[in-house]
Order: structure tokens, then C-alpha cells, then sequence
């Protein structure tokens, strides 16, 4: 164990070259924590004897992680490889704890992307290559698992061979689409991979690696490797041993190591295929000189004696020195582990990789600086150079990784975690800070430092990520001072004090629970940008409702959910409208262990937990519908008129669907919007996107979303009606243009995928007002032309006198709060809705003129509410009803799932899926095995106990991972009932007809929300009724 002392701090400047920060990211089971744990047996300084590597686990240290058998957060350990040092995260596969993919990738420079060679790429490959990719990190990949190749699909090494290649291909290829920002989501990338492109089977042999190729062996970023048996190769391993053998410079075999290079045995010449007698039975050098050699050490074992003889020839034909003791033990597998640690060890050829193709801290933050603090351009005037001038410093000591100790300090912290107290290193515990409070718990930063050196006892503030130094006066709101208390170096579960460190490490910090909730920046200046946030793959969408079992234990869930959230990165709780505690997590594993955590660690207290809190949303039919005819009904005569109680105010509501792609783009813009819509600079909008990772940088990212929003009205013109020609396409799109000038309100929550367009000021009912409305969002988002100014405003004014015009006025934000109200609870089950465009009209009628004589207007309002809140309310009902008059649909959240079953239980495996209502998508043999993979769709109402029912009925053969994939609507009429002949006589008349799941899911919400249901109760066996239940 490296010792207590000051040591990081005084390494001399030139050790930054001798560090490197890598975290190992792969799909679950892939082999990450094995892997660790062979690089902790051989550089850990001792905390994992090389006997247990593999099978103890280190870095999965929480017993929940051990039962399991899988990682569920990230975690560091450092290791000493020469003179190197390595700090090393493991870091979870499954897809319910992806967000600590997020906070291992912003703390590395590097990326040990683990492929299984069996299994090949998977959906959560495509997750954490991305992650790689947008966090700047330089990945290197490992083809771990080799030895199932041999031992399980028993294929030749030739077969093997043309497996690895593709595996290899098909990285690059997932690369590039996303270098090229093809793939906006895991799951598009997923679906759009062909399974190779064009590339035959017995072709991939023959494919030259493209200069562009992120992975190529030959350049030494690629590992062959098996971390459960301990070994692993790159191509310069046999490359130095094979120089001397075939009188070769190593540097030539190299390149001739991998790809199709083949050896001619009589002139002793590396030729292509076309340089070789008998070409058909040629194998690739890579074949011949190093997996044959690898294949026959297995082959001596597999049979369950060791054949000695040949083991024999092995070892001396590549002078390996294996004491004999261990060569004659009784058991095969121990054997060949002996040679093969002792031949090709793993953790060298790992972390000689690393130390060759993985930048050090300088080197990488002098580019990963532009993802981590964007540049802004802001336009220096007398005020603020002196801000931006410290800042411009910051960031340029970020990009040096600067690590004198007169360099301003920046840190990055990435989470959050907790310890029990009992676990601090001894002559800590004594120093209980109040930060601790009594619940036993200690909350540690994962933290990088970027730039400078800081020490324990340090006190520097704490910036959240909506920190800008330029607005002084929100600075109390994003900025505080923190005392650093203790610093330490992490070794898995144990930490080691340490006084200071410097730039380029990566620490935990004890001292800021009480400061930072999940994320923050360190920075000993308060003119300094907050590090752009980290990019999670997917949101919190498993909810459930938490209380006490005894309702006296209130207080103690109270506290433990507030500890629950600062330890865990990802969980979210919040208070639901009802008074509920709602606990949101990433997916069932994880909800289950924060569920656990909270009854044992944080709130000790039992605890109900409710059936998982599905959200929906409600929308109306027209998927199909002519758009253009949709477009013309708001002027037709399709509307619900509601009249408030007083009779004053007439509302007409027309309401039309959405295209879906418009509605699926307002619905992901919705941060932007609410940034362009909350009215920040175009600077700052910018400086939002870029360092959100997508958009083409320099695009007003304003014009981006307009410009898109206008492409999804277009794209749907194409979608499915294809005869209507163009004049038809020039006028639609014309109309939208025109409607795009009238977007009064976005809702539910002011950036909603619902529009309410302005009413069309032709259509007033004689006598009375129009509210008119204002197109405020249109002139936010730029669709207001101000030179043509067709300004309507003031032909209108002649109608009616001039206090009606003002109450008129005023009342519109009454109109606007009804379509809040509105589209935040729809009618069929108060779920917000989804896709709708609403028209409203309301109509202000002068107060009663015949009641003029002495009784004025004075106490009039009274008898029914005040005014603004009948308008309201008259609205909202108005909405609703206008709604549930053009056919109203409910739409529900979808899971893309894939799913991993050997053939036996593909049956049982469908039976589970159709159960569960999911949708196949695609399904594909794993060559080489009998594995199936499915991609499916299963909603997400289904999905809760999906993988346990899956494990049961496939005795543990299936596996399964769900994310979330979309928004879709159920075609089914919820209120239909067989009327015409034909539909009698297929659904019958109605009193035996079984509830349709549209019906059905509305039922179960309603009745969990206490809202009231109809239900049919059997009265007598042959005769039903319906009866109302008022709850
Ligand atoms: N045959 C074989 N099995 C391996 C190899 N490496 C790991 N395994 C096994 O694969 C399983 C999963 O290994 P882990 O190291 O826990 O996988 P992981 O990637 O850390 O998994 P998560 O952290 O849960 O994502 C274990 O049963 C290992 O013994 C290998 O090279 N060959
Ligand atoms: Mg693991």
C-alpha cells in the first residue's frame, strides 16, 4: 500500500508523463472486473494475491455486487506499472447503471473497450463506445473470452480467426458512424447496423484494414485476451519472438502479423494471397504463427488429461520456464493457467498497451479541454475582461494540466458516493464532521484534478453547472466555499490518505456532501466556467411510490431518500402531486438495490414499496389522416363550445394531431426550448449545444431547431401518402409556415410537445371580443418575419368598446393557464397529452346590459368565482372535451430490449415475449453458436419482472437488457364497443366482451389515482351490469 504521506504532491513535474487515467467499459459479463482484477494481482502493490485474480472480484467490493455477480458502480484503484503509474476505473456493464459509465468515462483520458469474442457486439457495446467518443477518451479494445472459442464453439483457428476480424470490423464501423454523427441514440445505431456491409462471411480474410480504422492491431491498440484464464497477447508479443525465428525485423512483423499476409515457407518471404502456391488451404500469418501455437496448449488439456508430450514441445518452442511442480499438478485446467499466465501474461500486454496508445493527462486535456470547458466567445468590453481574462487562464491551465502549485486549482467532480464511516481509514473515524451527521454514512467525491494541486484543509468553491461567472448576481444561487477536510487515493474499497495531489490524478474528496448534491467544479477562483455536464445514455424512468410501513417511521424515510440521493449518481426522488415520495431509477436491478440500501443503510426502516408508476400520455387518433385535411378542420365546424357560468365568455376549441415526427422533436428539444424560450443569449445557446455533444458546431442553435421543426412537418408530407403530388406538398407546407407564425404557448410545462396556435381572427361571434393571443413563441423561435407585418392587431378594434378590448386582453392568460391545465391531465386518465394542436377561441361578451340600470357589474362576479378562473376552467374542460371527441388514443412508453437465449428456449422464451406484448424487431443467430439474439419492443406497463419471469421460464439460459426506446400510440379505441353486425359477431354484443388494453391500462391508472371507474361486476352469472363506481 502506498504509505500516508506527501508523496503525490512533490513528484516533480515531469511525472505527469509517467501517469495515465483509464477506465474499462464493456457490455455486462463481458469480463471487466476479471480483467481488474489481473492487473491488480500484478501492480496492485499487493492487495490481491495472483492466486485469487479473477475469481475474488476486488473491485466489486459491496456484498450486493458480489451476490449478484455484477459491478454496479464505478470505482478506481491505483497501480504501479514501473515506473508508471495507472489509475484504473472498472466500471458496470448492465444497462441500469450506465450512468456510471458516465462518470468513470469524464475522469479517464483512456478506454479499455472489452468485446466478448462469443458473444460480439452488444446493445451496451454501442453505449460505452459512445461514451468513449463523446467524453474524448482514446479507446483501445480487448477481445476478451478468446478461450471459448476452443473450448466451447471448439472452431478452428482459422474459424477463430475470421470471428475476431469481424468483431473488429464491426467496432470500427459503430466508430465511425458515431465520428461522422450518424447515430443520434444507442439504440438508433443498434437498429440501422447491417450485420456486415456487403462483407461475405469468407471474405473478411481478405479485407485491408482502412487507414481510418480506429482499432488495428497491427497498430498495437487491439489485445487478444482471456481473463479468466490470465493471458492475453498483442501483436508486438509475437512479433519481438518471431524476429529472430524467420529473420525478420520486428517492425515487419508487425504489419505482417495481422491481416492477409501469409508466410512462404521455401523462399522464407512474407507474401500476399497472390504470392502463395496453394492459396486454398493458405492461412494468414496471424493464424499460423500464433493462434495454431495458442489452439495446441489448449488441445493438450481439453480432453481432461494433460497430454504432456506436446505440452512439452510447447513450452520449448517458446523457451517458457515453468517450475516443475506446477506442471505436474493433477489438475488440467491449473496447468494450462500456469503456462499461459507464465507465457502471455495479461496484464502486461494490457498495460504495456496502455502505456503506449493511451495519452498522458497533459497530453489528452490539451484536446479533451474543447468537451470539457467549450470555449465561449463572448465579446470582451471594459466590464468583464478581467473575468473572462482569469477564465481564458483557467482554461489554458486545463489544456497544459498544469500541476505548479501557483496554478489555479480546477477539479471535476463526476458523483457522489457513500461509505459507512466504519470503513474511513483508522485515526479518521475520531473526526466525525458534522457533514456526517449521525447516520453512519460518509460522503466521498470521485473527483479528478484538472489543473493545480490542491491539499487537505484547502477551501475552494463549488460551482454548479448552471454557474456564470459574468452574472455576479446569481452567484450566491451556483457557487459556495467548500473546505476540502481529507483527500485520498482509492485502492477499490480501501481509501489511503494522502495531504495533496496534483493535476492529472484522480482522487476522492471528503468534505462536500453537504455542498454538492451529484456533480460539480472545484475551482480556487470564482472566475471560472463550470465543466460542461456529462451525457447519461438514458433518463430515470422506473418510478415507484415509497412509504414506511409504520407511518411513525416518516421521519427516518425522509432522511434516508435525502441520503439515498447524494449517494447514488442517477436516482432521483421526488414528492408527486398527491404528497407521494417517488423514487425514479434506472431499471429494476437498480431500483431493487437503492430500495435495499434505503431499508439497510439509510432510512433502516421497513418500507411498502407501490407496483411501478407507469406514465402514459393521451393523444387522439390520425396517424394516418390526410395532413392537409387535418390542417383545413381547424377552420371547419369540428369544435367543442364551453360558456362560462356567468355566460360572459364563449370558448371553441378545435383540436388536430400533430406530425409525429414534430412532436417527437419538441418533445427531446425540450431543454433547449426552455433555454431559448427562458431567453438566454445566443452565445450561451451555443456554448449549450456544443458541449451537449451534438449539433454541427456554429449553427445558431435557434435556427437548428426551426429549421428542424419545419424538415419534421415536411418529412411526414412523405410519410405513407406518396400519390399527392407536388402542388399538394407546396401548399401543406405553405400552411405550416403560416402556423408556425401563430405558436402562442407550447404546454404541458411551457416546452411540451402540445401547440396552441393563435385563433384566426375572421371568425368572431357578433357582439362579443376575440382574445386574440400573441404568437410569443414563434417570435422567440424566430418564425415571426418582421418585414412582412401582416399586424391584424388593429382592424379588429372597431368590435366592441375599449374596457371590453383591455378585459378581453387580460383574460389571456386565463386562456393560456386552461391549455396548461389542460394538456398536463388529459380526459381519459389525467396523463398529460401528446402530439395535439389546440385552436382556442374565446369569445368575451360585454357584461348583460338589460341588468344596467343600478345593479352594475360591481358584485356580479361574484356568484360564480371570480372571472379569470371560470375563463380557466371553462378552457381546460373545453380542451379535455374536445379531446375526447375526436377519438382519443392512449400512448404508451416502449422499451427496446434485447435479448440473448440459446435455441432450446426459444420457445418458451416467445411465449414469455407475447405475454408481455412486446413487438420482435429482429432476430438473428449468433453463428458459430447456438445463442439467438432479439431485438424487441416491450412497453414498458409490461416490462416490470420481465427479466425474472425470462430467467425462470429459461431455467437462467435467457438474458435480457431493456432501454428505453419511444413514445407510441395504441391504435385501439379505448370506449369501443361492437355496434355494426359484423363487429358483434366477432366481439360479441358488448356484455361479454373483454376490456381492450387501451381500456384496460386507463382503468388501472384511474384506479390508482382514485379517479373514478367503470366497472363491470358480475351479478349473476349470466347477466352483467354495468355499474358507476364513485370513489
Ligand atoms: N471463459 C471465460 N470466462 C470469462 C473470461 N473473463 C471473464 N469470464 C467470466 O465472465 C463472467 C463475468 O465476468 P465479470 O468480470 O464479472 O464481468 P464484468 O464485465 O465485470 O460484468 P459487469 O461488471 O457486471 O458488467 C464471470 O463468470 C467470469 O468468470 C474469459 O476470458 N473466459
Ligand atoms: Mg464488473
Amino acid at each position: 500500500m502506498i504509505p500516508c504521506n506527501q508523496e503525490l504532491a512533490l513528484q516533480d513535474k515531469s511525472d505527469l508523463k509517467l501517469v495515465r487515467n483509464i477506465c474499462i467499459l464493456a457490455h455486462v459479463d463481458h469480463g471487466k472486473t476479471t480483467l481488474a482484477d489481473h492487473l491488480i494481482a500484478s501492480y496492485g502493490g499487493g492487495v490481491l494475491h495472483p492466486k485469487q485474480a479473477g475469481k475474488l472480484r476486488f473491485m466489486d467490493y459491496l456484498d450486493e455486487e458480489q451476490r449478484r455477480a455484477i459491478t454496479m458502480k464505478s470505482s478506481s484503484i491505483g497501480l504501479h506499472y514501473g515506473e508508471h503509474s495507472i489509475n484504473l476505473i472498472d466500471s458496470p456493464g448492465h444497462m441500469d447503471f450506465c450512468s456510471e459509465v458516465s462518470t468513470a468515462a469524464r475522469l479517464s483520458d483512456g478506454a479499455l473497450v472489452l468485446v466478448d469474442a462469443v458473444e460480439g457486439v452488444h446493445i451496451q457495446t454501442h453505449a460505452v463506445l459512445r461514451q468513449a467518443w463523446i467524453e474524448k477518451l482514446t479507446p483501445c479494445l480487448v477481445l476478451n473470452k478468446v478461450d471459448r472459442l476452443i473450448c466451447e464453439l471448439r472452431l478452428s483457428p482459422m474459424e477463430a480467426y475470421t470471428r475476431l476480424l469481424r468483431i473488429i470490423h464491426e467496432v470500427n464501423g459503430i466508430v465511425s458512424a458515431y465520428k461522422s454523427e450518424k447515430y443520434l441514440s444507442d439504440v438508433d445505431s443498434l437498429l440501422s447496423v447491417p450485420s456486415s456491409d456487403g462483407v461475405g462471411e469468407e471474405n473478411y480474410e481478405l479485407v485491408e484494414d482502412d487507414e481510418e480504422d480506429t482499432f488495428q492491431p497491427q497498430k498495437g491498440n487491439v489485445v487478444f485476451a482471456c481473463a479468466f484464464d490470465g493471458w492475453g497477447f498483442g501483436i508486438s508479443n509475437f512479433a519481438e519472438f518471431y524476429a529472430s525465428k524467420l529473420g525478420a525485423s520486428p517492425a515487419t512483423l508487425q504489419k505482417a502479423l495481422w491481416g492477409p499476409r501469409y508466410f512462404n515457407a521455401k523462399t522464407k518471404m512474407i507474401v500476399g494471397k497472390k504470392g502463395i502456391s496453394n492459396a486454398a488451404k493458405a492461412r494468414p500469418m496471424f493464424v499460423q504463427f500464433i493462434l495454431e501455437p495458442l489452439w495446441q496448449v489448449y488441445q493438450t488439456t481439453l480432453e481432461g488429461h494433460v497430454d504432456r508430450v506436446m505440452l512439452d514441445k510447447v513450452v520449448k518452442s517458446f523457451n517458457l520456464s515453468i517450475p516443475s511442480r506446477e506442471l505436474q499438478n493433477k489438475d488440467p485446467k491449473a496447468v494450462l493457467q500456469s503456462v499461459m499466465t507464465r507465457w502471455l501474461p495479461l496484464s502486461d500486454a494490457i498495460l504495456s498497451m496502455v502505456v503506449k496508445c493511451i495519452p498522458n493527462p497533459a497530453a489528452a486535456q490539451s484536446y479533451r479541454v474543447s468537451r470539457l470547458l467549450p470555449k465561449r466567445d463572448i465579446l470582451e468590453n471594459d466590464d468583464n475582461s478581467d473575468v473572462l481574462n482569469e477564465a481564458e487562464l483557467v482554461r489554458s491551465s486545463v489544456e497544459a494540466c498544469d500541476s505548479s502549485p501557483d496554478a489555479p486549482c480546477v477539479v471535476f467532480v463526476s458523483k457522489m458516493f457513500a461509505v459507512p464511516v466504519k470503513m474511513l481509514p483508522r485515526g479518521e473515524i475520531q473526526n466525525n464532521f458534522s457533514d456526517d451527521g449521525d447516520s453512519g454514512e460518509c460522503f466521498l467525491a470521485f473527483a479528478r484534478i484538472f489543473s493545480g494541486v490542491i491539499f487537505a484543509g484547502q477551501r475552494l468553491f463549488v460551482l454548479s453547472a448552471l454557474y456564470d461567472p459574468l452574472k455576479v448576481e446569481l452567484k450566491h444561487k451556483h457557487i459556495q466555499e467548500a473546505q476540502l477536510q481529507s483527500l485520498y487515493l482509492m485502492m477499490g474499497q480501501g481509501l489511503t490518505p494522502v495531504v495533496s495531489a496534483k493535476a492529472g490524478n484522480i482522487v476522492a474528496i471528503r468534505g462536500l456532501g453537504q455542498h454538492i448534491l451529484k456533480s460539480a467544479t472545484l475551482s480556487s477562483t470564482i472566475n471560472c466556467w463550470p465543466f460542461s455536464s456529462m451525457v447519461f445514455q438514458v433518463a430515470p424512468t422506473l418510478k415507484v411510490a415509497i412509504e414506511p410501513s409504520d407511518p411513525a417511521d416518516m421521519g427516518a424515510l425522509n432522511k434516508g431518500l435525502r441520503l439515498l440521493n447524494r449517494a447514488d449518481p442517477f436516482v432521483e426522488v421526488t414528492v408527486s402531486a398527491r404528497g407521494e415520495h417517488v423514487l425514479a431509477a434506472a431499471g429494476e436491478v437498480h431500483l431493487e438495490r437503492c430500495v435495499k440500501d434505503l431499508k439497510e443503510r439509510f432510512a433502516k426502516v421497513s418500507l411498502e414499496v407501490s407496483p411501478p408508476l407507469v406514465s402514459y400520455k393521451e393523444t387522439i387518433e390520425g396517424e394516418m389522416a390526410n395532413p392537409l385535411e387535418n390542417l383545413k378542420l381547424f377552420s371547419g365546424s369540428e369544435y367543442v363550445e364551453k360558456r362560462t357560468p356567468n355566460g360572459r365568455c364563449v370558448i371553441r376549441v378545435h383540436v388536430m394531431k400533430l406530425p409525429t415526427p414534430l412532436s417527437k422533436l419538441l418533445d427531446e428539444s425540450s431543454e433547449l426550448l426552455r433555454d431559448i424560450l427562458g431567453g438566454k443569449s445566443k452565445q450561451a445557446l451555443k456554448n449549450l449545444e456544443t458541449s451537449r455533444g451534438s449539433i454541427v458546431e456554429d449553427e445558431n442553435p435557434t435556427e437548428a431547431l426551426t429549421r428542424r421543426m419545419m424538415n419534421a412537418v415536411e418529412s411526414d408530407f412523405f410519410s405513407g401518402i406518396t400519390d399527392m403530388g407536388r402542388d399538394w406538398v407546396e401548399k401543406s407546407s405553405m400552411l405550416w409556415k403560416q402556423l408556425f407564425k401563430r405558436i402562442w404557448a407550447l404546454g404541458p410545462g411551457q416546452v411540451g410537445p402540445n401547440i396552441l396556435f393563435t385563433p384566426s381572427a375572421e371568425k368572431i361571434i357578433e357582439g362579443s371580443v376575440l382574445i386574440k393571443g400573441n404568437p410569443i413563441i414563434s417570435d422567440k423561435l424566430g418564425f415571426l418575419d418582421l418585414t412582412e407585418n401582416d399586424n391584424p392587431s388593429t382592424e379588429s378594434s372597431s368590435i366592441g368598446d375599449e374596457t371590453l378590448l383591455r378585459e378581453a386582453e387580460s383574460l389571456e392568460s386565463s386562456v393560456l393557464s386552461g391549455f396548461q391545465l389542460a394538456t398536463s391531465a388529459g380526459p381519459l386518465c389525467d396523463e398529460p397529452m401528446w402530439g395535439l394542436a389546440f385552436f382556442i377561441e374565446a369569445h368575451v361578451f360585454p357584461v348583460e346590459t338589460q341588468s344596467n340600470e343600478e345593479s352594475s357589474s360591481t358584485h356580479k362576479p361574484e356568484q360564480y368565482g371570480i372571472f379569470t378562473g371560470q375563463v380557466m376552467n371553462a378552457v381546460k374542460e373545453a380542451c379535455r372535451a374536445a379531446v375526447l371527441q375526436r377519438k382519443p388514443r392512449l400512448v404508451e412508453a416502449l422499451y427496446f430490449c434485447e435479448l440473448n437465449t440459446p435455441t432450446e428456449y426459444l420457445g418458451s422464451m416467445y411465449a414469455v415475449l407475447s405475454r408481455r406484448r412486446a413487438r420482435v424487431i429482429k432476430e438473428e443467430m449468433q453463428e458459430g453458436s447456438s445463442l439467438f439474439t432479439v431485438h424487441a419492443y416491450v412497453p414498458v406497463s409490461e416490462s416490470f419482472g420481465f427479466a425474472d419471469e425470462l430467467r425462470k421460464w429459461t431455467s437462467g439460459a435467457s438474458s435480457a437488457l431493456l432501454v428505453f426506446s419511444h413514445w407510441e400510440t395504441l391504435s385501439e379505441d379505448p370506449f369501443f364497443v361492437p355496434k355494426t353486425e359484423e363487429e358483434i359477431e366477432e366481439f360479441g354484443d358488448g356484455s361479454s366482451v373483454l376490456q381492450n388494453t387501451a381500456r384496460k391500462l386507463i382503468d388501472a391508472v384511474r384506479r390508482r389515482k382514485g379517479l373514478p371507474v367503470e366497472e363491470k361486476v358480475v351479478q349473476h352469472a349470466t347477466k352483467q351490469r354495468t355499474l358507476a363506481r364513485k370513489v
